[in-house]
């Protein structure tokens, strides 16, 4: 059984850790938004990783979107996801297994993205900080 690896960003660890520990009822917002939980594999290490994210719905699915604040690399989650599609994401008390999958379209990019800065604003702003195209990712039940 593959080993759980935290994270270095403490203040995400601490928020992950709450989230899970909490079966999901508390350390759930961000900035007062919902906050779900992903759980991937490392495509290097092979370790249990975690990522928090905005949570944003598409229907049963979930768009997660790779912003990092706006940096100029990507977070290394996305490397994981293009590895192995199997996730689980915690969306406060429930944990779905989904798969992901790489938003390529632009007509579907277009979409999704209307939904992620609907649902957290300052992802426009990120995108705009940022000559890095930002990897979107939907997640589809399993
Ligand atoms: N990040 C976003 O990009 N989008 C969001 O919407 C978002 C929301 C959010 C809400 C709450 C919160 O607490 C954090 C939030 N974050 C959001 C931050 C997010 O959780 C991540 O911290 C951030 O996206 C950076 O992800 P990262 O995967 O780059 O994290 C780095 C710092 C990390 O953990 N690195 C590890 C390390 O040891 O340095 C390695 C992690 C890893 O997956 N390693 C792989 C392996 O094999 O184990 C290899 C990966 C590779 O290099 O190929």
């Amino acid at each position: 059984m593959a080993e759980y690896v935290p994270t270095p960003i403490k203040w995400v660890r601490d928020q992950i850790e709450r989230y899970e520990k909490s079966g999901g009822t508390e350390g759930t917002e961000l900035g007062g938004r919902p906050v779900i939980v992903v759980t991937h594999q490392g495509n290097k290490t092979g370790a249990i990783r975690k990522t928090a994210l905005m949570r944003v719905k598409d229907g049963d699915n979930y768009v997660l979107v790779a912003s990092r604040g706006g940096a100029p690399t990507n977070p290394v989650w996305v490397y994981n996801l293009r590895a192995d599609a199997d996730v689980e994401i915690r969306d406060k008390t429930v944990v779905h297994r989904m798969r992901v999958r790489e938003v390529l379209d632009a007509e579907e990019r277009t979409r999704v993205w209307a939904l992620a800065v609907g649902a957290f604003p300052p992802y426009e702003e990120y995108k705009n900080k940022t000559s890095r195209t930002i990897p979107v990712f939907v997640a589809e039940p399993a």
